[in-house]
């Protein structure tokens, strides 16, 4: 209450009222990842409040993503006294987030507030939570000896002169070099430097789990999502690679399995990130460099600007390789031809998404089957215009996210895909975005059941389908019941023209598409290999 009065003078601030503080973290998960700067949460209340937002640290943690969370605390004199609504913040949120602090005086709460905010901009970004005791909160203070400190800019630094020089060697070296690019690229705000980069080599770009968006989809040298998530093309440049150019990834779980399944054995691997941790963690890295992944790509885009075109002998593969790419894209187009059947096929929701998701999209997707298998489906223009769970993998995120990245850029479409399973967790941020006038757009793609799980049961437990199957109101009309506009669409062509008209609108939609309830996919085959093997 005492925040929330001390708000009531401050105009100059946006505050957005959410329904549920799990959907409230994750507004602000994607408000960071859009901005590049924190937005902060507020849980109203100690306590259940609190707990309340477990789920969304978590999930900020894991996206590295920069949140700034502030919650209440019991009064100083009854910690420990099991007081009303009482559980050990400090304990629960330390490992769940990047830092966590119980403010220990008012007079020290402005440099706890410049702190987490530097905190969860600086290297690898990342969830602060700050603790406010109630009798802290109850204390009028003037603030006085306040550290404000300047607040470095998140990420330094390149690499050195010999590094940079290095890396020109490998790639005069290589016969067949690829660029990894991942997260870390778009936190540096350098899609457009390597591109450049990519341009002035003639090499191709591939990305990480996730970070499809790294790139415009349409580059002629980017060829979208490596790995087991990815598309084949992409991953057979990575696997076939002598050279690999790992920019702002951790070559983590999603991308790679930690296997060399889609990662050459025998390339030489340069891995650049600002986490020390990060670089060499799982494969052996030929050069390791903890600095800027976009920073780096600047520098060695200077260093060769002066110097004569190298060789280049991997051109004829890159051309075989675009040839793939391109009838890869074909056979999905031709995939998706109407049938007159209905529900939609997958390739068909995706073909019609393809169609009418404006250029100037964010597209935040969630977990589950339809939304995997959308990833590398759709295509993505201005970096950052893919925004999901990543590695929590975390089912009912994306439609909080869309919301929170609508706040952040105002003027772009948002576009929000979201299972029925999904979607009913966190609907009841259909107010939140009518009242604040955001106007996302949901596309909820309802095959009747919880469909990553059914899969499993289908694929490694002969069919013995037991609690996966679910059933869902008309999303379009509960939709209208809160003030936003709703639409079913069945037959081929609705979603696209769904689509087109809630684009067109400027208000928050949703578009219930019934979805082929056999178009789900197993994509975790290898935590049931025993399961297989026995079976065959
Ligand atoms: C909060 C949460 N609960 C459970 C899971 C496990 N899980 C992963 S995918 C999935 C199914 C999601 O169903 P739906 O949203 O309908 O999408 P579909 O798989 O049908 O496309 C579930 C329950 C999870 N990842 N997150």
């Amino acid at each position: 209450m005492e925040l929330y009065d001390a708000l009531y003078c401050r105009k100059d601030l946006t505050y957005i009222g959410v329904r549920d503080e799990r959907a409230g973290v994750h507004m602000v998960d994607a408000f960071g990842r859009v901005a590049r700067r924190p937005a902060v949460f507020l849980a109203g209340q100690a306590g259940p409040g609190a707990a309340n937002m477990v789920t969304g640290l978590i999930q900020a943690k894991i996206a590295y993503s920069p949140v700034v969370a502030i919650t209440g605390l019991v009064s100083t004199d009854h910690v420990g006294r099991d007081a009303f609504q009482e559980f050990d913040q400090q304990a629960v949120f330390t490992p769940i987030t990047k830092r966590c602090f119980s403010v220990p005086k008012a007079d020290r709460l402005a440099e706890f507030i410049h702190e987490a905010c530097r905190l969860a901009m600086s290297g690898r970004c990342g969830p602060v939570l700050l603790n406010i005791p109630r009798d802290v909160l109850a204390e009028v203070q003037k603030q006085k000896n306040v550290i404000s400190g300047p607040r470095p800019a998140p990420f330094l630094g390149t690499a050195a002169r010999q590094d940079i020089e290095a890396i020109s060697k490998l790639l005069a070296q290589a016969r067949r070099p690829v660029i990894l690019a991942g997260g870390g690229v778009k936190w540096g705000g350098a899609s457009e430097i390597v591109a450049k980069l990519a341009e002035r080599l003639e090499l191709p770009i591939v990305a990480s789990a996730g970070h499809g968006d790294v790139v415009p989809s349409d580059h002629d040298l980017f060829f979208g999502q490596v790995g087991p998530r990815g598309n084949t093309v992409a991953s057979e440049l990575t696997r076939e690679a002598d050279l690999i150019l790992a920019l702002g990834t951790r070559l983590g779980f999603n991308t790679t399995f930690y296997t060399y399944n889609d990662v050459s054995q025998t390339a030489r691997i340069v891995q650049v990130d600002v986490e020390p941790e990060a670089v060499g963690r799982f494969f052996p890295v030929e050069i390791g460099i903890i600095a800027d992944a976009g920073k780096v790509a600047a520098s060695l885009l200077d260093f060769l600007a002066d110097r004569p075109q190298l060789k280049r002998p991997w051109i004829a593969n890159l051309a075989a390789a675009k040839a793939k790419r391109d009838e890869l894209w074909q056979t999905r187009d031709a995939a998706a031809r109407p049938t007159g059947g209905r529900p939609l096929s997958a390739a068909a929701v995706f073909k019609e998404l393809r169609a009418a998701v404006p250029r100037d999209a964010i597209v935040t997707l969630d977990a589950g089957t339809m939304c995997l298998q959308a990833t590398d489906q759709l295509r993505y223009f201005q970096p950052p215009a893919l925004i999901g769970p990543l590695d929590f993998g975390l089912v009912g995120f994306s439609y909080a996210a869309g919301i929170g990245a609508q706040a952040a850029a105002p003027d772009r479409t948002v576009v929000t895909l979201m299972g029925d399973g999904g979607f009913a967790m966190t609907m009841a941020e259909i107010c939140t975005a009518v009242q604040h006038r955001l106007p996302t757009i949901a596309v909820v793609m309802d095959n009747g059941c919880w469909g990553a799980e059914k899969a499993y049961q289908r694929d490694f437990y002969n069919g013995r389908y037991i609690g996966s199957d679910i059933v869902s109101p008309p999303y379009d009309q509960v939709a209208r019941l809160c003030g936003a506009d709703g639409y079913a669409a069945k037959e081929p062509g609705e979603l696209e023209g769904a689509l087109r008209t809630a684009v067109a609108s400027k208000r928050a939609s949703v578009i219930h598409v019934k979805v082929d309830p056999e178009a789900i996919v197993s994509f975790r085959r290898d935590s049931f290999k025993h399961r297989s093997q026995t079976a065959s």
